[in-house]
């Protein structure tokens, strides 16, 4: 018999519930919901090619990019798992203008938590049979349990986040989550519908040699980061890198935190504030990387003392291993 796990997520999750003071489970039946939500999409991420899914929905979403079908399923699947719970009270989407009241039976606003998400993310790839994933991110309503949640409810900064995480729908179907207490990665076994801890305690390597950015905007990138991307290229010591960019912000940071690398999506001269969205892309994953060892930034500042001010916000994007990422601030600080 192979070496396998035998430590099923639902079992993880139920043993892990006692870490919290005053636990009540509620974090547990959510943790499912995105485990369950999980599997419905990576079903439709599986059949893609056969089942006239692939393209374009005929929309643009709130960012004005065009939203592929997949991105509305997937929406779709999330939202719906998420509001039977009776656990979330709110939850905000890429796909979504605006944030979304969710009501538990008998029309109460009892939930205690509020869900940030990007459902399908790097969805551009579907098309070509390319890894996307999905990113989420969870945190404990502020105002008044019982009451409609309000924007405060989403604007708050990533150091108050209670749980967050990715699916990867790669060569094999992982979700990636912190509650705080480290990162933990399971492997779905798609025969039996169930992951399996197959990632414990995972950490980000303090240095590495892959660099990761869209070289194509060089042009438009700040000096700091050009000269950057030339210290990677140099001859010297462990360099020149490696450069490897998927275009799929999961896909790229999987790589990163199992092998060590940078992840880079910069201000440019045309987005001052870069492209990924603090709230439900760079938070979440920062409060991964913080959790695994490495660091991650906007260049200047720790991406999780943010104070949000919108729901789309976007913020330029510095995240992977500790020593790579302090040498890319040296460079922008130098060239501020
Ligand atoms: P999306 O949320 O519209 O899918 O965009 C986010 C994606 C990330 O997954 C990826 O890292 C980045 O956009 C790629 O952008 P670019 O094509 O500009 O390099
Ligand atoms: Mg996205």
């Amino acid at each position: 018999m192979e070496d396998q796990s035998f430590q099923t997520l639902g079992e993880f999750i139920i043993d892990k519930q006692e870490d919290f003071m005053y636990s009540t489970g509620e974090l547990s039946r959510l943790l499912s919901a995105i485990r369950l939500a999980s599997k419905m999409v990576n079903r439709q991420v599986n059949k893609a090619g056969i089942a006239n899914i692939i393209g374009k929905a005929g929309n643009d979403n709130i960012q004005g990019e065009a939203q592929q079908k997949l991105d509305v399923l997937a929406n779709e699947i999330f939202i719906e798992a998420l509001s039977q719970r009776e656990v979330v009270c709110g939850i905000a989407s890429e796909e979504n203008d605006d944030f979304m009241q969710i009501r538990t039976s008998h029309n109460a606003h009892l939930g205690k938590y509020v869900v940030l998400i990007d459902p399908l993310d790097g969805s551009s790839n579907i098309d070509v049979n390319v890894s996307v994933g999905t990113i989420f991110s969870i945190y404990r309503r502020v105002s008044e349990p019982g009451t409609p949640v309000v924007l405060e409810d989403f604007l708050q900064k990533g150091v108050n986040q209670v749980a967050a995480g990715y699916v990867v729908y790669g060569s094999s179907t992982m979700i990636v989550f912190t509650t705080g207490n480290g990162v933990n990665g399971f492997t779905l076994d798609p025969s039996l519908g169930t992951y399996y801890l197959s990632h414990p305690n995972m950490q980000f390597p303090k240095s590495g040699n892959i660099y990761s950015i869209n070289e194509g905007n060089y042009a438009k990138f700040p000096q700091g980061v050009k000269k950057y991307l030339k210290y990677c290229q140099q001859e010297e010591g462990d360099r020149p890198y490696t450069s490897r960019y998927i275009g799929s912000l999961v896909s790229d940071f999987h790589r990163n935190m199992i092998k060590g690398g940078i992840y880079i999506y910069p201000s440019t001269s045309q987005s001052p504030n870069g492209k990924l969205r603090l709230l439900y892309e760079c938070n979440p994953m920062a409060f991964i990387t913080e959790q695994a060892g490495g660091k991650c930034t906007d260049g200047f500042q720790r991406i999780m003392e943010i104070e949000p001010t919108e729901l789309h916000q976007r913020v330029p994007f510095f995240c992977g291993s500790t020593t790579m990422v302090d040498k890319a601030e040296e460079f922008m600080r130098e060239l501020e």
